[in-house]
């Protein structure tokens, strides 16, 4: 296995390497039982989820501003201090001892943190449908006292669990959401919180309560009644659930934090993809800027199995009089210190 992965992330290297190369494509891979959905909203309808709800605010399509196409949802609150949310939904089917991907782009306006008031789910699931009045939940919320973001394990009438976070989320600009879990009540959770495609944190907290879960929610999708007595306005686009990455999430819009790794290298397309080789995930983000003086090709393959765990970065940077070339790796391997290695060599242009 580790020498097939190894392969395969040779080859990716070296495609990746050449600009005009076509980009790797993983072919589909079929999983257990949880179901891939993805939600772009560019149909004109809510159609694509199982079902949408409002109350005490609005749901509604949107064109002034989409993550990718043209459409996205704009969710609003009104403020009354009444129970209130506006969401896609969709039913599935999860149990403990399965792996589940869930998330999606959000954009919330300037001041938007500033008008919370009490918890604010953005993305998360729940079983209210076998278990109203003592549901359980999972997902991302922003939390009133500190207007920053976590990613919980909770439920009604017990106290939050945080197992990533706290985090500020951005204002004023898209960003994207996405959330790993290997469900478990005991041993063997795990739950990974991405933004923007980046590993914010990860923790082997249960991350359920050992009873199925029903639907998955994306928008204004809780408020806290009674304190939340401003108005709440949020975009969503292409919301995503299943058992692997959604590589789409952020390939279609270089997001600004991509951009502001490379701020002087001028306009950067990325691109994702994920795929899953046996008990092995590889996740490839390849960027390429082109600036007025140096355009750069950076590519970011990470692999994680059961006991080892692989980072790559390759940097192709080409000028007018010179070609650099910078690679580094990290392995982990559980109960080892990590290895690295790092090279960068330029040459003149012939
Ligand atoms: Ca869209």
């Amino acid at each position: 296995m580790a020498t097939a992965t190894k392969c395969l992330a040779i080859r990716l290297v070296r495609a990746s390497l050449l600009v005009s190369a076509a980009l790797v494509v993983f072919p589909a891979l079929a999983l257990a039982t949880v179901d891939a959905r993805t939600a772009t909203l560019e149909s004109g309808h809510f159609g694509e989820f199982s079902q949408t709800n409002i109350e005490q605010g609005t749901l509604a399509l949107a064109s002034d501003r989409a993550f990718d196409g043209g459409v996205s949802a704009r969710a609003t609150y009104d403020g009354s201090g009444e129970n209130g949310y506006a969401r896609g939904i969709w039913e599935v089917n999860w149990s403990d001892g399965e792996e589940v991907w869930f998330g999606g782009a959000y954009y919330l306006p300037v001041g938007f943190h500033s008008n919370i008031q009490g918890q604010v789910d953005l993305l998360r699931w729940d079983n209210w449908a076998s278990h109203p009045s003592d549901t359980d939940w999972g997902g991302v919320s922003i939390y009133g006292s500190d207007r920053r973001a976590r990613l919980l394990r909770f439920g009604a009438g017990r106290p939050n669990d945080t197992l990533v976070g706290p985090l500020e989320l951005p204002e004023g600009r898209w960003f994207t959401l996405e959330v790993h879990q290997q469900l478990s009540s005991g041993d063997g959770a795990l739950s990974e919180l991405y933004v923007d495609g980046t590993l914010v944190g990860s923790s082997s907290k249960p991350n359920t309560y050992g009873r199925g879960i029903e639907r998955i929610r994306y928008g204004i999708v809780a408020i806290a009644a009674d304190s939340q007595q401003q108005p709440l306005e949020l975009w969503f686009d292409r919301a995503s659930a299943g058992p692997g990455p959604a590589g789409e999430l952020a390939a279609v819009q270089a997001s600004s934090s991509h951009l502001a790794r490379t701020p002087t290298e001028g306009r950067c397309t990325t691109r994702r993809h994920s795929a899953r080789r046996g008990r092995v995930w590889l996740r490839r983000i390849a960027t390429t800027c082109r600036g007025e003086r140096r355009s750069c090709r950076t590519v970011r393959i990470r692999s994680r199995g059961a006991d080892k765990r692989v980072r790559r970065r390759l940097r192709l940077c080409v000028t007018a009089q010179r070609i650099c070339r910078s690679r580094s790796r990290v392995v982990r391997r559980i109960g080892k210190p990590a290895r690295r290695s790092h090279s960068h060599r330029c040459r003149a242009r012939a």
